[in-house]
């Protein structure tokens, strides 16, 4: 799958209010925004045209954009938060979706889906169901993405601690194979993928993302981005400690299609 664009919102003024368990501190809200260019300009230079939103103080934590929407094989689906804060973040983002997505699709209540949950991996799409998403939103957006011919399947990674979303545990890396972090190595639901395990003690680098070719991976997790070298696939470190404090990673930073 190529990309060609991405949608991106830098922190706001009011990051550091944005939900978190992490217990890492409050994040430095200039470090954040430094970091966020960085990674604007990782995805720039796989190819990207970005177009980034104007910060969004309403919601603290609107640079997470990811979780605003589903966007596969021409399909966008406009998600519906699990968390009251973020709920509003949605329409928020949809007159930018609209420029590229006329019509898209959305989930209904009484479903619920977040973006971070849904993991493309070629013609299938694993979609978690977690304290954010539920299983009335990952069945919607199982028939939205039918539409398109992506097969879903249902990961329950409630109960997985530490874990807000799927891909905070899993990634694809291309073709078969996938990163998955210990609690995902040895479920069912991956059997038969080539598993690259995510080594213990590394977790948070499990949210790594493949744009055109590129791994992009959370710096600090050499055996880990050792492994991706290995594939062998050229590796894009980036610092993302302030995205962490509020249990953000680099998948949800962008919107890519
Ligand atoms: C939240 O709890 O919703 C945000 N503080 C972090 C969202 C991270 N999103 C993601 O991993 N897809």
């Amino acid at each position: 799958m190529t990309f060609t664009r991405a949608i991106v919102r830098p922190p706001g003024a009011t990051f550091a209010d944005g939900l978190t368990t992490a217990g890492l501190g409050p994040p430095d809200l200039p470090l954040a925004r430094a970091q966020h260019e960085a990674y604007v300009a990782a995805l720039e230079a796989c190819g990207l045209a970005v177009t980034r939103l104007p910060a969004e103080d309403r919601f603290p934590d609107s640079t997470f954009v990811e979780d605003t929407a589903v966007l596969a094989r021409g399909l966008a689906v406009l998600c519906r938060p699990g968390a009251p804060s973020r709920e509003g973040e949605v329409e928020a983002i949809r007159p930018a979706l609209e420029t590229f997505f006329p019509s898209p699709a959305a989930i209904e209540a009484p479903g619920t889906v977040d973006g971070g949950d849904v993991c493309e991996a070629g013609d299938h799409v694993f979609v978690g169901v977690s304290e954010r998403t539920n299983e009335e939103g990952a069945r919607q957006l199982a028939a939205h993405l039918a539409t398109r011919g992506l097969a879903s399947s249902l990961v329950d990674v409630r109960g997985v601690p530490g874990l807000l979303h799927l891909k905070s545990g899993i990634a694809w890396l291309g073709g078969r194979t996938l990163a998955l972090s210990s609690p995902f190595a040895d479920r069912p639901e991956f059997a038969g993928w080539d598993v690259l395990r995510v080594p213990d003690g590394e977790e948070y680098a499990a949210n790594a993302v493949l744009v055109n070719g590129r791994v992009l991976v959370a710096s600090g997790f050499p055996l880990f981005e050792a492994a991706v070298r290995a594939l062998p696939l050229p590796t894009l470190p980036l610092e993302m400690s302030e995205f962490r404090k509020l249990d953000g990673g680099l998948s949800c930073l962008s919107l890519r299609f």
